[in-house]
């Protein structure tokens, strides 16, 4: 019965939103855990809950164009999706990459509709970026983009309406350009966006939030098993915001942080990549721009270029970088080497081929929707500060966001147990689901 809807449903998804592989890739996975839960539950089914979920409320694109540095004419694309909006206002990150395109995009939304459910905060779901490539180019170049970008982009979104953030290739430069912009354009100091500098606007604690998310995820996951981070062997790839931040925490958390990677490479550290090492990773990456192989001459260990880090022998494993970045092989392999917990820092790195090998072998598997949920957790976080005129300390944020991790990880248990084993994937896809589902029922046919 359920596996015939599921193929029914996505075949009606794939029609519709052809070539999007990305986004077939995200409705199926969550389509699957969901289709017995909504077969039991009629209400959804006949309100076509999953149906409208799938199908964005907006979709915005439009023409980017400036001037590069030598005065030529640059054109690109902008995106944002408007996925869901039955709990909050859409809310999610924009992503400046080469290879941004509508179905990455639609796919990111879609995950960020659950995820949001999920941190117990009032955000619906949204997605937007851009192909702009940011590698390579100027401060000045990098404005311009961003200005062009928010000339259209800030008729669309405002802090009840939308509220942007970062994602790969947005980070704090990229929030000031696109801040700045919109305050010109709008004539209004609002919390339209996330991930804001200290001095206006932003929150302490949401440029390490999802790094930190992701280790208090793991960490209660190790509960469950009467087992910590302390002493544990961690592979991490990317070393962008989310792996820098995965990369302090779970150091201090007592654990051996052993590689780090870029799209060129990755290196390994078997001594570890300490505080002070990180710290010249921080300004490689941040502030000079630098690729990571960089560190491996810095530090006489070795860099391994084309690879990632999934062949390292670890006890936990971090995927911090992209999209399907963990295939079938990798998972084998990891497994094979005694991985027994893995923690999604980035939104769907595993493969579906790597996420089957995970559940067959029954280890520790946090679906990114649930473990890199304190990124957008403290975004929400920061909305609030904005709405309340206030900031709140670095103890205080961090202790809310620890507290929603735990919150995020009991709802997984209560949606996912099954006898001695709790697949997290159910179980945040469910408990995802059932506040936004809910929701829109209350809210009628729109
Ligand atoms: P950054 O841009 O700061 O860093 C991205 C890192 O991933 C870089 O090291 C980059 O290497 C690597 N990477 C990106 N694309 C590829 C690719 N196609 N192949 C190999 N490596 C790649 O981004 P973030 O750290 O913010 O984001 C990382 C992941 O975390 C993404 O999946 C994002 O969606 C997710 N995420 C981010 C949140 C946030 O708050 N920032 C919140 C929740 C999830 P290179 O420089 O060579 O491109
Ligand atoms: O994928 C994500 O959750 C993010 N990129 C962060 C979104 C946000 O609004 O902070």
């Amino acid at each position: 019965m359920a596996k015939g809807s599921v193929a029914e449903f996505m075949d009606k998804i794939i029609a519709k939103n052809p070539g999007e592989k990305e986004f077939h890739q995200a409705v199926y996975e969550v389509a699957d855990s969901l289709m017995p839960f909504i077969e039991k539950n009629p209400k959804y089914k006949q309100a076509k809950i999953l149906e409208r979920i799938a199908e964005p409320e907006r979709v915005l694109m439009f023409r980017v164009p400036w001037l590069d540095d030598k005065g030529e004419v640059q054109v690109n694309r902008g995106f944002r999706i408007e996925m869901n909006s039955a709990i909050g206002p859409y809310k999610g990150g924009l992503r400046f990459h080469p290879s941004v395109n509508l179905g990455i995009l639609k796919f990111l939304a879609f995950e960020q509709v659950f995820k949001n459910s999920l941190t117990t905060l009032p955000m619906g779901g949204g997605k937007g970026g851009s192909d702009f490539d940011p590698k390579g180019k100027s401060d000045n170049e990098v404005m311009k983009f961003c200005q062009s970008f928010m000339s259209e982009l800030f008729r669309h979104i405002g802090p009840d309406t939308d509220v942007p953030a970062g994602d790969i290739g947005v980070g704090g430069r990229e929030i000031g350009f696109l801040f700045g912009q919109y305050k010109r354009l709008r004539n209004e100091f609002t919390g339209v966006l996330t991930g804001k500098g200290r001095n206006w606007g932003g929150s302490l604690i949401r440029p390490e939030a999802t790094g930190y998310g992701t280790l208090y995820f793991a960490e209660e996951m190790l509960k469950t098993k009467n087992d910590t981070m302390e002493g544990k062997v961690v592979t991490i790839s990317g070393s962008g915001n989310v792996a820098q931040y995965a990369t302090e925490k779970a150091t201090q958390m007592g654990a051996t942080v052993v590689s780090l990677s870029d799209s060129e490479g990755t290196v390994y550290d078997p001594k570890g990549i300490d505080e002070k090492k990180l710290a010249f990773v921080l300004e490689l990456k941040n502030v000079k721009r630098g690729r990571i192989k960089e560190y491996a001459s810095k530090y006489g260990c070795k860099f391994l270029p084309g690879k990632r880090p999934w062949g390292i022998k670890c006890d936990v494993a971090l995927p911090c970088a992209t999209q399907n970045e963990v295939d079938g092989n990798d998972a084998k392999a990891l497994v094979k080497n005694g991985c027994i917990c893995v923690s999604e820092g980035a939104n769907m790195p595993s493969s579906p081929e790597a996420i089957d090998v995970f559940l067959k072998a029954k280890i520790l598997y946090g679906l990114g929707k649930a473990a890199n949920a304190g990124g957008v957790a403290t975004s929400g976080l920061e909305m609030s500060q904005n709405s309340l005129r206030l900031s709140w300390t670095r103890e205080e944020v961090d202790e809310k966001l620890h507290g929603i991790m735990v919150a995020i990880h009991e709802q997984c248990l209560k949606y996912g147990k099954e006898n001695d084993f709790t697949n997290y994937m159910k179980g945040a896809n469910i408990a995802g689901f059932v506040k936004v589902a809910n929701s829109m029922l209350d809210q009628g046919v729109v």
